[in-house]
């Protein structure tokens, strides 16, 4: 039966790239009837520096974000990653089966660590073997997630055949990712090559869920675009990143095809298109973002919920665990 596992960084406010890319789709797996686990991954989130008060604010509203987005602590688990051991612990078993050059080559680790990767944290580095760890510990089949992540699911995929083969067992599935939608790449309001990300140190780049009315406005009156008008069709669109990403952007806050953006949209000058693409975006995160800041003002029931969505992951993460020691050859286990 499937079962699908997500996670999002506690890093930061969330932003509309992983409100679209992520969250939106986690709640329609929750609507298909599946059985959903989702989890604010804390222990990702420190493999750069994060301020200790700061997380935990950060991971009280992600919760918060998720709940108000339509994630229904009873139908699907919600909990924060330090919570449940079973994660770090098959992490390490991970850190022995994955091999040095396949973290090399991932892209995410390139761009985090930079040139100088000998400053980097080991964490960082050994992130994906934790992330595979996060989705195989409960044997999760369906992972959605945004397009960047897509090399890191790979990884996963490797990560379980290698030990399946070394072990000789068949007890890891091969899980796989869920990239639906218009935004699964959205990019900065300021570089249509980059995508929008929470620890950009430009606030102009992305929209935040807490962002108010005038705030998200102006931030899109001001996104970097071309002189042309927009186009009438997809095809139009392939070399204008930027002009792209707003149709995208207006397509999934829409629910509509992005060449149903352009026909009805098609020809108008970005002096049009911003203030309705703005009044969207408006009309669209308000509610969540208000519903959030109306569940932050109880955090004791936000916590309240991580303890029940604790209890449930770690029944079905414990046991996992266990056969994976015996697997491994672990006495006592
Ligand atoms: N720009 C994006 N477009 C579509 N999906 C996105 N996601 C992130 N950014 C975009 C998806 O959101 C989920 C959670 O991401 P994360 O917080 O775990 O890590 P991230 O991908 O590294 O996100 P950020 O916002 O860029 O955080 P920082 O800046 O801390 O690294 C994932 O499914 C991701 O694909």
């Amino acid at each position: 039966t499937p079962r699908v596992f997500s996670g999002v960084q506690p890093s930061g406010g969330l932003t509309l790239g992983n409100y679209l890319g992520a969250i939106k789709r986690f709640v329609e797996m929750q609507e298909q009837g599946l059985e959903t686990i989702y989890c604010m991954v804390d222990l990702h989130a420190i493999t750069v520096w994060q301020d200790p008060a700061k997380l935990s604010h950060a991971t009280r509203e992600l919760c918060a974000g998720f709940i108000a987005a339509g994630i229904d602590p009873e139908r699907s688990i919600l909990f924060n990653q330090s919570r449940v051991p079973e994660h770090a612990q098959l992490a390490w078993i991970f850190n022995c089966v994955a091999r040095m050059g396949w973290m090399k080559r991932m892209t995410q680790w390139k761009d985090k660590a930079g040139k100088n990767q000998e400053e980097a944290s080991l964490g960082l580095f050994a992130y994906p073997a934790l992330m595979a760890a996060d989705i195989l510990v409960y044997h999760a089949t369906h992972v959605p997630v945004g397009e960047d992540q897509t090399q890191h699911l790979e990884l996963t995929r490797d990560i379980a055949a290698k030990f399946n083969h070394d072990y000789g067992v068949e007890f890891f599935p091969l899980t796989e990712s869920v990239i639906e939608g218009a935004a699964t790449r959205v990019m900065s309001l300021r570089d249509g090559t980059r995508k929008m990300s929470k620890s950009d140190p430009s606030d102009m780049s992305r929209i935040n869920m807490t962002d108010d009315a005038d705030t998200i406005a102006q931030k899109i009156r001001k996104a970097r675009t071309d002189p042309e008008p927009l186009p009438s069709d997809h095809a139009g669109l392939a070399e204008r990143a930027e002009a792209r990403n707003l149709v995208n952007i207006y397509a999934a806050l829409a629910e509509m095809e992005v060449e149903q953006v352009l026909a009805e949209h098609g020809g108008k000058q970005f002096s049009a298109f911003k203030p309705a693409l703005a009044e969207l975006a408006v009309e669209t995160l308000a509610p969540v973002s208000a519903e959030m800041a109306r569940l932050m003002e109880a955090p004791g029931e936000i916590d309240a919920i991580l303890d029940r969505g604790t209890e449930r992951a770690r029944a079905i993460a414990a046991p996992i665990l266990k056969r994976t020691y015996e697997i491994v050859g672990m006495v006592g286990a």
